[in-house]
């Protein structure tokens, strides 16, 4: 029980079992893992695929044959294992040459340089099979209000996933863009730094439909939001591309946790709205294993991210078909939210007294909607009671 397998379609980055521990106050705890252990070692726990930065896989600065030579390697382990690259990115952020943004550096040549080495990391990504293509800027921001110039920043944005879009349609490519949004960290403040802003965005360029969403449980929460209503958001608007699963305990610096640690709670309502909604994109893990931990709680987190999973959707799926619960949704008067408010159109409303002329206000707010017992019925299930 709650053991994966590839049809669950559980992917990770490949920079998150790899992550040594670095942070801004400590070197490594451990070290770099090889991406091909990576794969194998995924595979052996039940995962479907990996996903990958351009650096992640070939080294920065590596020659044309050396990261041919890697990719050939990859390649290898990946038919070995049957596992899958469903999506892939690029690293904008960990070269200092990205110090001020890649898509939106002040300095132009910078802007170019991002550019191409984002182009270069498409073709490869195509030729392993990923069908998404995230965008996290992270690096697109600013610590002081002078520095950048926000509306031309979002022009240089625009003009980026613009180029981006013309260069798939160019090549005939079934890629997809996610945008990734942050509120901060590393920048003081990141640009679209929620699913909202980035929705917002979006409509905006050329090839809209090319571009949708990849929201991290963790910086939603970073930003006090509830992810599951911006998750939910995202699947109404048609743009839950592809999602990165971690966990977070409240506002703070980003955890990045495995799943199911941080907020349960929400953890327990995202999993019960993507399996509800038929959420069919990768159950896609982006989590840091704690530096204090060897390779021992490197494997036991990701299998764990896998396993939390696989226990809230039961235990989701409990809850939906308990006949208490079925009972509970009817006297909150969740059916009545599905119907439309005035299928008797506009005339229809008008004409209505009884919406409005004899309707019984006080009656109706005095209705109780009897969310309490619903949520407590929702807290026992979730705690297998
Ligand atoms: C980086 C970031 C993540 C993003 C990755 C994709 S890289 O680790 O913290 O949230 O998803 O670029
Ligand atoms: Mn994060
Ligand atoms: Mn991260
Ligand atoms: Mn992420």
């Amino acid at each position: 029980r709650f053991t994966p397998t590839p049809d669950d379609n559980f992917t990770f980055g490949l920079w998150t079992v790899g992550w040594q521990g670095v942070d801004p106050f400590g070197t490594a705890t451990r070290p770099a893992l090889d991406p091909v252990e990576s794969v194998e070692r995924l595979a052996e726990l039940g995962a479907y695929g990996v996903t990958f930065h351009d650096d992640d896989l070939v080294p920065f600065g590596s020659s044309d044959a050396e990261r041919e030579a890697v990719v050939k390697r990859f390649r290898a382990a990946l038919e070995a294992t049957g596992m899958k690259v469903p999506m892939a990115t690029t690293n904008l952020f960990t070269h200092p040459v990205f110090k001020d943004g890649g898509f939106t550096a002040n300095d132009r040549d910078v802007r170019r340089y991002a550019l191409r080495k984002t182009l270069r990391n498409i073709d490869l990504a195509v030729e392993l099979g990923a069908t998404t293509y995230v965008a996290w800027g992270g690096r697109e921001g600013a610590e002081s209000g002078g520095a950048k110039d926000v509306r031309l920043a979002l022009d240089r944005m625009k003009e980026a996933f613009d180029l981006l879009g013309e260069y798939v349609t160019g090549q005939g490519y079934d890629l997809r863009f996610a945008i990734e949004p942050k509120p901060n960290e590393p920048r003081g403040d990141i640009l679209l730094p929620t699913i909202g802003h980035a929705l917002a965005f979006i409509e905006r360029l050329e090839r809209p439909e090319l571009v949708g969403v990849n929201p991290e449980v963790g910086h939603e929460q970073m930003a006090g939001l509830n992810f599951p209503h911006g998750i939910a958001q995202a699947l109404w608007s048609g743009k839950l591309f592809h999602l990165d699963l971690n966990g977070q305990s409240g506002i703070k610096y980003d955890q990045d946790l495995r799943f199911g640690a941080g907020d349960l709670r929400q953890a327990f309502w995202l999993v019960d709205l993507l399996e509800d909604a038929g959420y069919a994109g990768p159950r896609h893990f982006d989590f840091k294993p704690v530096r204090t931990d060897g390779f021992d709680g490197v494997w036991e987190s990701a299998k764990n991210c896998m396993r939390n999973y696989l226990i809230l959707k039961e235990r989701a799926a409990a809850f939906r078909a308990d006949p208490a619960v079925r009972q509970a949704l009817r006297d909150s008067r969740l059916h009545e939210l599905a119907e439309p408010t005035a299928a008797d159109g506009l005339a229809g409303l008008l004409a209505d007294r009884s919406a409005y002329e004899s309707f019984d206000v006080t009656a109706a707010a005095g209705r109780s909607m009897a969310f309490e017992r619903l949520d407590q019925l929702a807290m026992e299930h979730l705690l297998g009671v």
